[in-house]
């Protein structure tokens, strides 16, 4: 069913647009006896998952440029009045039958831009149109605005348990001590068969199931004693993991959003970590879930720590509680017998009970006038890292952005998602995501991986999400919920010398692309001085500090620190546009950013060995650039630019 002939499609302008802005979309196909050509325009993610197809005709076009000399070309222009995502395809209708012009499944696109048509599947078009893989085209409010810091912004991402012991006064148990189980509740008695056992990484025999329950004493204190370390890395944001009381040493499980967990400190260290914070120039972004709280907390109180019999939890003791202030806030089946089927965990995870987001109480206590969201920016905080968001309803996002910006317009406001985020890049919940899509993209690239999957993946980006989200979003290569990168690219516990060194190479690979991609980069405390581990709990391993007897290689941090001042020193690494790939072939990426007159050309390689790479620059490029890296020379010769590249690594070219 494959039409026999060549076939292309572009569009101008490119990428994520303003509502308003009129789109001219262009096919192009050398298949004799093409009759006409219809664009099918999906808007998605709307008015719930409900689909709506439109169909505009396009217009034969006398053979102009944006028809490559391909046969017949069609063009339309269309105008997008309406913010949402848009999926869309090409109908093709010829003599003997209709087709469908679709994105392409198996290569990969990265040329797919205005003017330079991106090669395209046709084929037979299907009963079923879910088949048909779409384009994209996403259109954000026209007053999508994030804040002015946000595509400056370097973040530090601190798993505070783990980071420095600033305070053996507040330890869990007192005098520090590797191993101790707060919870007074349900699974002590599983638990407790591994209190005070070794903690083994990745012995398999169960020590991690309980790594939830290990504390290792660190705190906001230890934080504010190394602040002038952490900018000296070039970071300007400390995000950190949540800090409010819970039983967890991860403390997602919030037991009271109001306080800081005694362990790592009090309101006040909080304040005095911010103020402290914003004297060397850094922000302190806070993380928590507006989606669960813990099940040992003031809320639920299922094993009736926190609440009097008078006031109690919603769940206090184990039993639903119709009296609860907090009742309002989750829903419960009483017709099922066990307690753990009474309400609904987060994923089924029981520690985790989900909240009745509908809640208008719970909103209220949420972002209303003096709650949870305002308490935090009040006392200092840059903003806020929302967990889990796909779990929470927009409508919820929607208001709460509203009540922050209102607050605070500066405050920023990052989601945790996973997959493609453009439906929180419309500009009324966002302003940027953890860009997990990154991290897997960059990891697989500098571990070995073709660089036109990369580059596949960045394209995406660049044409779903809006410039004001790309730029702001959190790249990350590592985070307390995946491998570490080391790990990633292949180093463990037992790795001989070699096999590190190799590691760390690819590591810095990834750093080069990860400072001068679109976002802000965001560094995992203890990756710059060589930190590994696998998933969680092993990628939460403490900071290796000299003083406690740790092993930082301060050679890979010198090398973060070299590759981070770039961003510094090149406004084009924060604010410059992407545009396409100038290259990208199995082991070769040029990726170009523009901002004004300034270029800049990241070109990567993950050969094994030395290469050479040679760059189509167009006649409207620059000629002369520098490698803000080694400081040579380059200058391009009749369009060419030819450079020696060494083996897993790459320059950042700059024109002069
Ligand atoms: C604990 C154990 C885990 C165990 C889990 C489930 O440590 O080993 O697998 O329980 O029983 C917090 C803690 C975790 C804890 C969890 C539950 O930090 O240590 O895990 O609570 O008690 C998905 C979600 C994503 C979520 C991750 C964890 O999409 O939103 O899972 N991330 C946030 C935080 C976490 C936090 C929570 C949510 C809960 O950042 O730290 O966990 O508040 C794939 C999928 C992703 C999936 C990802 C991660 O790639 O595509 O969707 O993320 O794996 O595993
Ligand atoms: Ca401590």
């Amino acid at each position: 069913t494959h039409f026999d002939s060549r076939h292309a499609e572009s569009k101008t302008p490119f990428g994520a647009q303003p509502q308003g802005t009129e789109i001219r979309f262009a096919l192009a196909s050398t298949r004799p006896g093409l009759l006409r050509a219809t664009l099918v325009l999906e808007r998605r993610h709307l008015s719930g998952n409900q689909e709506q197809l439109s169909y505009e005709p396009l217009q034969r076009i006398a053979m102009t440029p944006e028809g490559h000399g391909l046969g017949t070309a069609f063009n339309t222009t269309v105008r997008f009045d309406e913010v949402g995502i848009f999926g869309y395809w090409f109908e093709l209708e010829t003599q003997q039958g209709r087709y469908a012009l679709q994105n392409n499944r198996d290569t990969v696109h990265w040329t797919r831009e205005k003017g330079s048509l991106g090669p395209a599947v046709v084929e037979r078009l299907p009963s079923d149109a879910r088949r048909i893989r779409r384009y994209r085209q996403t259109i954000h409010a026209r007053d999508f605005a994030v804040p002015a810091w946000a595509h400056d912004a370097v973040y530090y991402a601190i798993f505070p348990e783990r980071f420095r012991n600033g305070d053996p006064s507040n330890d869990p148990r007192p005098g520090g001590g590797r191993v101790q189980d707060r919870y007074q509740g349900h699974d002590v008695e599983r638990h407790a068969r591994w209190i005070d056992k070794p903690y083994k990484p990745g012995s398999g025999d169960g020590s991690d199931a309980v790594y939830n329950n290990d504390f290792f004493g660190g705190d906001l204190a230890g934080i504010i004693e190394k602040l002038d370390d952490i900018r000296a890395l070039g970071v300007n944001t400390i995000y950190l993991t949540p800090i409010f009381r819970a039983a967890s040493n991860h403390k997602y499980d919030t037991a009271d959003y109001t306080e800081v967990d005694p362990a790592l400190g009090s309101n006040a260290d909080f304040e005095r970590l911010c103020a402290e914070a914003a004297k060397r120039g850094l922000r302190v972004l806070p993380d928590t879930s507006l989606n669960h709280v813990g099940a040992d907390s003031r809320y639920f109180d299922r094993f009736a720590r926190h609440t009097p019999a008078e006031r109690p939890g919603a769940f206090r003791g184990g039993r639903i509680q119709p009296g609860s202030p907090y009742a309002d806030w989750f829903s419960f089946d009483p017709g099922q017998a066990a307690p753990d089927r009474q309400f609904k965990g987060w994923v089924g995870v029981t520690d985790l009970p989900e909240i009745d987001k509908g809640s208008r109480a719970f909103r209220d206590f949420a972002y209303g006038p003096g709650g949870v969201m305002q308490q935090w920016l009040d006392r200092g905080a840059a903003g806020w890292r929302m967990d889990v968001a796909p779990w929470v309803p927009d409508d919820f996002w929607r208001e709460w952005r509203r009540a922050i910006k209102a607050h605070r317009p500066d405050a920023i406001t990052i989601a945790e998602t996973w997959f493609d985020a453009s439906k929180y890049f419309l500009g009324d919940t966002f302003d940027g995501t953890m860009n997990y899509i990154f991290r897997s993209a960059a990891l697989d690239f500098a571990a070995g991986g073709d660089a036109r999957r990369l580059a596949a993946h960045l394209e995406f980006m660049r044409e779903s999400y809006p410039a004001q989200a790309l730029l702001a979003n959190m790249n990350l290569l590592s985070s307390h919920d995946q491998p570490r990168a080391l790990h990633a690219l292949g180093e463990r516990e037992d790795s001989p010398a070699s096999a590190r060194r190799l590691a760390r190479q690819r590591l810095r690979l990834a750093w080069l692309l990860q400072v001068t991609a679109p976002g802000a980069p965001s560094l995992y405390y203890g990756d710059e001085v060589g930190v590994s581990g696998g998933d969680d709990p092993f990628n939460r391993a403490p900071y290796p500090w000299a003083d406690a007897g740790g092993a930082p290689d301060e050679a890979l941090r010198a090398d973060w620190r070299r590759l981070a001042a770039l961003r510094q020193q090149h406004p084009v690494l924060r604010h410059g546009l992407p545009d396409a790939p100038l290259v990208a072939t199995a082991q070769l990426l040029a990726l170009p950013r523009r901002l004004g007159d300034a270029r800049a050309l990241t070109v990567l390689s993950n050969a094994p060995g030395v290469t050479r790479a040679s760059l189509p620059l167009g006649p409207e490029w620059p000629v002369r650039w520098r490698d803000a890296l080694s400081g040579e020379r380059f200058v391009a010769d009749q369009g060419r630019l030819l450079l020696p590249l060494p083996a897993l690594g790459g320059r950042l070219l700059v024109n002069e």
